[in-house]
């Protein structure tokens, strides 16, 4: 046995690259940048493209945005919104979008519809000599968080390691090494998109490392009409063995050296979202300084630590990894079309795990920004929809596998957002609807503006706020953290008192309702715009902020400091409208049964009430649930890349795990990332050949999104039990998956064999009753079973219970 072990593990030494569980690996560089690899610490973020003759890294820092602290409302809207209400209550649709349009909407002065997030520049690593190689492959090793590109020229072997650490050193680091001594040869220079950019060498302090360091010099864009204000600084050095290092006008230059690791750091201004006084020079400095002193090894070692500490939380296995010598885009082309003997099982669990590390890559908790539109990483000066933050479904979904894929932390910067968006959005409540609380519209940027912004038809939508606010909650019910209730129950309050003054009652219908609201970015059939009263999903969002603030008040022991507000709450609670199942069976997505069965929109809004709300049930309202089914079907299956990640959510918690598995093949179709010059058809949703999500363009959402369906397929969480393999598909035959977390702060390891679950293990971080339901009958100790096949278990916290599937 021994023997054999030891062999394994001289193997994997010579064949470190294929003991890697999880990986994207490739046989060709990166042509595009949606081929290049992402790496990332949530500050800095890499695309490492892997050429050998000059190696392109695209850089990223967090707080890189066009424009300067600002919120802006136009100054007529709390007069012109009573009257677009009106108009809308009058049957006047048209009219009301026009009087929007020029009254509540931002002004022609105000062109500002919110700041992009832009690029810091490129990293390039000239080797000459390098055009010709062979044995060539790259790969990122998502077990331990980095990039390896490695090829052989004139018998040589080079290999280049990228890495991002984690660990509170916001650097990049490339590890340049060859088989033989003396073969490291380059040059490398930093270049950026911005405009008048500087860049030179400084000379390194002796402790720093050899030669010089190079710097670039630049200021954010300015943007519809906002001067660019934040200033950077990124630096680079070298730490080389033997060799010659030399530097000047900003092109740091190695002949001859054994190895080599560069750094690289950025420095900005920004200090906070109001607070643009920082100094960019001395933090690149700092970061620069701080990392070199530590070095590669202890750096990567603490790196891998920290890592680990997220990552290894949570295993899937779906089965061993059979196509592990094809290059993951063909795998990506392969998997939608082929219907192979065995099916490519784990390159979803490899996808599951992309969808973890990116997470973690772009969401860290001393982070000054949540993960954007894109995460950290984005090449253009102005890129879709700005890459910033779309909260109408897009920031949020960012968030949705967090809790479940056991990354309770990685929300930090979420939470963060929605504070200073409650302070932003505090004078938005006043100015714009003249009453107390907070409102966020559809869009917001690192300037944590709240008002609307685009036209009215996407824009004028006052949920932001109340759905953010979800996440508080649901932070709670995981975690049970009654500190951070308390410290958050003033935000969720307060979100609440904003909709307790701006709900009125319909004229006709008698309910109360949002107004001006719309379903996102989506009108009924026969109206001219979106703009309406009382639509589905504004009632479920507004009923689960009023349920959650009183279930939290109760929780705190506030309910006596806040009486009236809450018997308020409770009050209107009853006289909102309640979900309705129209005239094919659907669930209508508005007050009147406007919806088409044609319509395949990409928003379907009035479904969030089965996801991410758990509203609708099989067990508590089956006519609901099952006119939710009418109305997902009716939508159909292809679209953008975060709606069909939506979908499998849905299809999830409709428990149908073969749909499911649909929605994740519909996902994981390729994307030609070359359609713009060879492209003969319209573009659809999809993955790119890097396992980024094709909205399209890249929209990070998809991959968070898919990776909670993926979780959500395999234990769900809501109703008071803990449903394992709720939506298995058939094709998962035998597999496990270790540490997703419940609410109620249970952690759950499953395995199953032929379908069916042969164990389970529970473990209880808070102590209390954990309720169980299963497919597959279950027996253990201390199980009890009700008469509705729920099993009951009480534990303790810190404690483990086994249970087993009776096959
Ligand atoms: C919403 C969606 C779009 C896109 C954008 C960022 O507006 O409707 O599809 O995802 O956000």
């Amino acid at each position: 046995m021994r023997k054999i072990i030891l062999t394994i593990i001289s193997l994997c030494t010579v064949l470190d690259a294929w003991c890697i569980e999880y990986r994207l690996w490739y046989d060709q560089p990166a042509q595009t940048w949606t081929q290049a690899l992402p790496i990332g610490n949530g500050v800095m973020g890499g695309m490492v493209f892997g050429t050998p003759a000059v190696e392109h890294i695209q850089l990223n820092e967090e707080t890189i945005w066009a424009g300067q602290p600002n919120n802006v409302v136009n100054p007529n809207a709390k007069e012109a919104l009573p009257k677009v209400r009106q108009l809308i209550f009058e049957g006047k649709y048209k009219e009301a979008q026009d009087l929007a349009n020029a009254q509540v909407m931002p002004r022609a002065v105000d062109k500002n519809m919110g700041m992009p997030y832009q690029p810091f520049g490129d990293l390039y690593i000239a080797m000459p000599g390098h055009a010709n190689y062979t044995n060539y492959e790259r790969w990122l090793d998502l077990d331990n968080s980095k990039t390896v590109v490695r090829y052989t020229v004139d018998g040589v072997q080079y290999e280049r390691e990228t890495i991002a650490p984690l660990g509170g050193h916001h650097v990049i680091a490339i590890r340049l090494t060859a088989s033989q001594k003396g073969k490291i040869t380059f040059t490398a220079n930093m270049t950026s998109p911005h405009e008048n950019v500087l860049v030179g060498s400084l000379p390194l302090a002796p402790s720093e490392g050899r030669g010089n360091c190079s710097y670039l010099l630049g200021v954010s864009g300015k943007h519809e009409g906002l001067k660019g204000k934040v200033r950077f600084m990124g630096r680079m050095a070298v730490d080389a063995k033997g060799g010659k290092v030399s530097g000047s006008n900003g092109i740091i230059s190695v002949v001859g050296a054994d190895e080599a690791t560069l750094y690289i750091t950025v420095g900005t201004n920004v200090k906070s979202y109001k607070d643009i006084m920082g100094d960019e020079a001395q933090q690149s400095k700092e970061r620069l300084s701080g990392a070199m002193a530590m070095g590669y090894e202890a750096l990567k070692a603490l790196h891998t630590k920290t890592y680990k500490h997220y990552y290894d939380r949570v295993s899937l296995d779906l089965g061993p990894d059979h196509y592990a010598k094809v290059p993951m885009n063909k795998r990506i082309e392969r998997f939608s079309v082929v219907s192979d003997f065995v099916a490519d099982n784990h390159l979803v669990a490899t996808y599951f795990q992309f969808g973890r590390y990116l997470l973690i890559c772009s969401s860290q908790p001393d982070n000054m920004n949540p993960a954007n539109l894109q995460g950290i990483w984005n090449d253009k000066m102005f890129p879709s929809w700005d890459s910033k933050y779309t909260t109408n479904i897009n920031l949020e979904m960012n968030y949705w596998p967090a809790e479940v894929c056991n990354l309770s932390e990685l929300n930090e910067p979420l939470f963060k957002l929605i504070r200073e968006c409650y302070e932003q959005g505090k004078e938005t409540a006043r100015d714009m609807y003249g009453v107390d609380g907070w409102v966020l519209h559809h869009n917001t940027d690192q300037w944590r503006i709240t008002g609307p912004v685009d036209r009215a038809q996407t824009g004028l939508w006052p949920m932001g706020a109340a759905w953010l606010c979800r996440h508080l909650w649901e932070h709670y019910l995981y975690t049970g953290d009654k500190v951070f209730l308390r410290q958050y129950f003033p935000i969720m309050l307060d979100a609440a008192r904003f909709f307790t003054q701006t709900l009125v009652k319909h004229p006709t219908k008698g309910y109360l309702v949002v107004c001006p609201g719309e379903s996102p970015e989506h009108g009924g059939k026969g109206r001219p715009t979106p703009l309406d009263a009382g639509v589905t999903m504004d009632n479920q969002i507004v009923t689960e902020l009023y349920t959650n603030v009183i279930e939290a008040a109760k929780i705190l022991g506030f309910d006596g400091n806040h009486t009236s507000h809450l018997s308020l709450l409770t009050s209107q609670l009853a006289q909102l409208p309640p979900m309705q199942i129209g005239r094919w069976g659907q669930l209508q997505e508005w007050l009147d049964d406007l919806d088409d069965p044609k319509d395949d929109h990409r928003h379907f809004s009035h479904l969030y009430g089965l996801y991410p709300s758990n509203q609708i049930s099989p067990i508590r309202t089956p006519e609901l649930w099952k006119a939710a089914r009418t109305s997902l079907e009716a939508r159909g299956d292809v679209s953008t890349g975060w709606s069909m990640g939506w979908k499998v959510c849905s299809w999830a918690r409709l428990l149908d795990g073969e749909h499911a598995y649909k929605l994740i093949k519909d996902q994981l179709t390729l994307t030609a990332d070359t359609f713009l010059i060879f492209g003969t058809v319209k573009q659809r949703g999809g993955t790119y050949p890097n396992m980024f999500d094709a909205h399209p363009p890249f929209q990070i959402d998809g991959n968070f999104g898919c990776t909670a369906g993926i979780a959500e397929m395999l234990m769900q969480s809501y109703d008071g039990f803990i449903y394992l393999l709720p939506a298995l598909p058939s094709v998962w035959k035998d597999g496990s998956v270790k540490g997703l977390v419940a609410r109620g702060g249970f952690e759950i390891d499953i395995d199953w064999k032929d379908g069916k679950l042969t164990k389970a293990v529970v473990r209880s971080r808070h102590g209390g009753i954990c309720q169980l339901r299963s497919n597959t009958p279950l027996k253990g100790k201390g199980l009890k079973r009700s008469k509705q096949g729920i099993y009951t278990l009480s534990t303790k916290a810190g404690q483990e219970y086994i249970v087993r599937g009776e096959l």
